[in-house]
């Protein structure tokens, strides 16, 4: 691998980023029948309220720190959409809006407005809240008596972070073609 340096530097953080995006979307298209109703207990929110929640405070943060980037924040968060695919694209177009953004910002020095120090702490905060989700939407299937086989599931989440380049690529290759 090439030193890590200046905009090099940069490309690994957003690469970071990419990952992270394309694991949730990939556990969102692993769900089985019906598992975005599923929730841990009775008071929890459903699977698809997850999701939807994850897309908005990508939003609602770059919104408040960042509002020259006008992010299209939804009016609601937590919605129960029963159409994987319109989540899926609603991932896509919010992992694009804070791709840009903390790109735009880490280039030009500009600072965040509102929480964070710097840009790399909002995308760090983002991957973080992701990951903590996801542990929860795997208990809410495993509640709903569809836990995931970690056989199945870990080639598609967890390995896209174990991946080395060339497995990457293959590997994104695959999901597409799916
Ligand atoms: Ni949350």
């Amino acid at each position: 691998m090439t030193p890590a340096h200046e905009n090099n530097l940069l490309t690994l953080i957003l690469d970071s980023w990419d990952r992270n995006n394309q694991i949730l979307i990939n556990l969102l298209r692993a769900l089985p029948p019906g598992g975005l109703q599923a929730r841990a207990l009775p008071t929890s929110p459903t699977v698809a309220r997850m999701f939807t929640h994850m897309h908005y405070v990508r939003l609602i943060f770059l919104a408040e720190d960042a509002p020259q980037f006008t992010p299209q924040v939804p009016d609601r968060e937590w919605l129960d959409i029963v159409d994987p695919e319109e989540i899926a694209s609603q991932l896509d177009s919010s992992a694009k809006a804070v791709r840009h953004a903390v790109e735009s910002l880490l280039l030009s020095g500009t600072p965040m407005l509102l929480h964070y120090d710097n840009p790399l702490l909002y995308l760090q905060h983002m991957i973080w809240h992701e990951g903590y989700h996801h542990g929860q939407i795997k208990l809410a299937l495993k509640a709903a008596g569809h836990p995931f086989d970690d056989e199945e599931i870990g080639p598609c989440t967890w390995d896209l972070w174990l991946d080395k380049a060339p497995d990457h690529q293959a590997r994104l290759e695959r999901m597409k073609l799916r």
